[in-house]
Formats: structure tokens, C-alpha cells, sequence
């Protein structure tokens, strides 16, 4: 098995059954595993609910260790869309060129500044910082912010050895809380300011809205950017043919991105909450009880990608789930998309090879399901070009 290789948990229980079953903290969840069955269930929002309590829909749930409703993706319609036209234009900014500019600068120096370096840690020393640094055009504020934020370590919800870590999110949310504060106090053009100047169907958002959504933009794209980054330098780390690749055919990057991001698949599943008793794939589902889409077992379904379990960089069809589906789509992916598009040129344009010296692997650990998601630590040189 290469190094940089993230095997499919799903294969045999998505074969044979569709479904999976995992418990998670006494509220168990009916994992949806084959791309078909995951679309139907995204759709379906008046079955499958997304509005259930604050944090029910996430796995493992966040019930116990919030109250705060996240928007829009805990939000059903019709009033998702109200939220979800809000913010909408604000989350499209990535396309802009200064934007663009800015993200390009960022990453550049960041490469620049690793090539330099005997030993790299890629999860702290590259993806942490890429993520938060970028996030500060996210939110259109200073970028010195995003020192603070690099100190929190990788997860707002989790740190090492805790998966729900209580006090860790509140140090999130007093920071936000105090966000809104300076930003009512002082408005300026970031995405706090932008919150409490807008109304939605005529009204003024609360206070506890603007929270939401801004917990959701903090929260929704950390890990998983991080993981999507980290991914992509082990796996160009055992295939320095595909960034040569690159180099020799820019056009591809975009192609490259999305098969990538298909194959890292860096949120597993998301959660749903059936409102009547009903099924899938033929097994009864109680009203009241979860189920999950699994995006990584749909990404890998052999129905709908020819060779799924490889890397096929210019892979031509691919309408693979990573960022959801249906009208919970991830309200991140253009940010997304751009930090990996600009990520892969510039790694193709300065970096000759990358040597991985050694790594911990980071396993999801889903009851009966085992699943690399990415690296704990990876340790790394870059070569120049
Ligand atoms: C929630 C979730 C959103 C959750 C799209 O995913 O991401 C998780 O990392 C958070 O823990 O609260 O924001």
C-alpha cells in the first residue's frame, strides 16, 4: 500500500448492502453508502432534515457540546434559501482576481518559505497556516489575525485525545462573540460587518444568526482544508510524474482538482434526521433517528467511476460528492477549489520532488468503519526546482 494512499472502508458493506450501521454516542446512524442512494437522500430534505437540534446532523454529534444553530447548513427549506442567497455573493468572492492575487501571494510564500526548510511538518507548519491565512480573505480582514487562529491547532471541536472538546469550541465562540462586538461597534467591510448590516425577509439577522454563520465558515473548512492540502503533498510526495505532469499541462489543474478532492473526499459523511418512519435500501429508518451521506463511500462507488480507487488526474466524468449535494452543497467550495487550483500550480511551478522522512496516520474511527481521512503529522522535504 503506498504511503499516500487512502483505502475505501466502504467496499464490501456498500456492495452488498448499501448501507452501513455505526453507533455514535447512543444515537445511531444508518450510513447511505452508494452515490445513487446519497443523492436521493440529499434531495429528499422533507424526509431527511437538517434542521433537527443544533449539532445533531454532524457525526460524531455535537449536541452535547452546543447550542448554537449553524447556517445555512442546519437549516432546512425554505428558509435555507433566504440565508442562502445572503451569503451566497460573499462565498463567490474567491472568483475575484484580487482575491485571487491575494490567495496567490500567500501560497507562494508559503512554498517559498518550506523549500527553505531541511524538515517540514505538513500538517502544523504548511496546511494549518495555509488554511487560517487564507480564511483571513474569507472573512476579509487582516491577515495578522490568522496568527491567533494557527495557535488553536487544527480543530475547533477536537484536540488530541478528545473528539468533543467543550471547552476548546468555547474559546471559538467568546472569540466570535467578541468579533461581532468590535464590529458593531466599529463596521468596516469584513463578513461580521457585512451580517449585521443585512436583513433577510425584511429583518435584521440576531445576533445568534450572524454566530452561526460565522462558526460554520470557522468550523466547516478547517479540518477539512487541511486535510485536503496535506493529502495532496503525500500523494504528489509518491508521485512526482503527476506534478511534472502538471507543469507541462496547466490546463489539467482544474480536471486535477476535482479528481483529488473525489478522491480525499476530506469530510466522510454528513448527517441527516428522518421526520417519518421510512428506509433506505430497504432497511427501515425510524422517524427521529439519523441517518448519514457518506460523501468518501459514494466518491468511491464503481457504478459511477471506472477505476475508483485510483488517481486519475484528468479523470473526465467526474460527478463525484465531496462537496455534498443537492442545496446544502458546501457554501465554502470556491474558496476551496481556488486555495487547491493555486496550490497545485505553484507546486508544480518551484517544487522538484518531495520526500515524506515519516508520518502518523489520522483514522476516523466510525464504529465498525476504520477510515484514513489523512496524517496526524507528516514530516516532509521539499526540493526545489
Ligand atoms: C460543522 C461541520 C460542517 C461542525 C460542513 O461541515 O464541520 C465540522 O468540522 C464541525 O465540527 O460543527 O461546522
Amino acid at each position: 500500500m503506498e504511503k499516500s494512499a487512502l483505502p475505501d472502508s466502504f467496499e464490501e458493506a456498500r456492495i452488498t448492502k448499501g448501507y452501513g450501521k455505526m453507533n455514535d454516542q447512543d444515537d445511531p446512524v444508518t450510513m447511505v453508502l452508494g452515490l445513487k442512494d446519497v443523492r436521493k437522500c440529499a434531495h429528499n430534505w422533507k424526509t431527511f432534515q437538517s434542521g433537527a437540534a443544533p449539532g445533531r446532523i454532524v457525526v460524531p454529534s455535537e449536541v452535547n457540546i452546543r447550542d448554537t444553530r449553524q447556517i445555512p447548513f442546519e437549516v432546512d427549506p425554505p428558509e435555507h434559501k433566504d440565508f442562502r442567497s445572503l451569503v451566497e455573493p460573499w462565498f463567490k468572492r474567491p472568483l475575484e482576481e484580487r482575491y485571487m492575487a491575494s490567495l496567490t501571494e500567500q501560497i507562494n510564500a508559503l512554498v517559498d518559505e518550506v523549500l527553505t526548510l531541511d524538515k517540514v511538518e505538513v500538517v502544523e507548519e504548511f496546511s494549518l497556516k495555509l488554511q487560517s491565512r487564507a480564511l483571513t480573505l474569507l472573512l476579509n480582514i487582516p491577515y495578522e489575525e490568522s496568527e491567533l487562529w494557527i495557535s488553536w491547532g487544527t480543530h475547533v471541536f477536537r484536540s488530541e485525545g478528545n473528539d468533543l472538546d467543550g471547552d476548546k469550541a468555547k474559546i471559538l465562540y467568546d472569540y466570535i462573540d467578541g468579533k461581532i462586538c468590535m464590529a458593531m461597534q466599529n463596521p468596516g467591510d469584513d463578513l461580521y460587518s457585512m451580517l449585521l448590516a443585512a436583513t433577510v425577509d425584511g429583518k435584521k439577522l440576531t445576533r445568534e444568526e450572524i454566530k452561526g454563520i460565522i462558526i460554520l465558515t470557522f468550523s466547516g473548512g478547517r479540518d477539512t482544508v487541511i486535510n485536503a492540502v496535506t493529502n495532496s503533498i503525500a500523494y504528489f510526495a509518491e508521485h512526482p510524474e503527476s506534478l511534472k505532469r502538471l507543469a507541462e499541462e496547466p490546463e489539467i489543474t482544474g480536471k486535477a482538482v476535482e479528481e483529488l478532492i473525489r478522491y480525499f473526499s476530506p469530510l466522510t459523511h454528513m448527517g441527516r434526521v428522518a421526520t417519518e418512519d421510512t428506509q433506505v435500501c430497504e432497511h427501515a429508518v425510524k422517524a427521529d433517528t439519523r441517518i448519514s451521506l457518506c460523501w468518501a463511500s459514494a466518491n468511491r462507488d464503481a457504478k459511477v467511476f471506472e477505476s475508483p480507487n485510483e488517481v486519475v488526474l484528468d479523470r473526465k466524468l467526474n460527478p463525484h460528492v465531496a462537496f455534498g449535494f443537492s442545496h446544502h452543497n458546501c457554501l465554502g467550495a470556491t474558496h476551496a477549489r481556488q486555495i487547491m487550483n493555486i496550490l497545485l500550480k505553484t507546486l508544480a511551478d518551484k517544487v522538484q520532488s518531495i520526500d515524506i522522512i515519516d508520518y502518523k496516520e489520522n483514522i476516523e474511527d466510525l464504529d465498525q468503519f476504520k477510515r484514513k481521512v489523512g496524517y496526524d503529522s507528516i514530516n516532509v522535504t521539499f526540493n526545489k526546482k
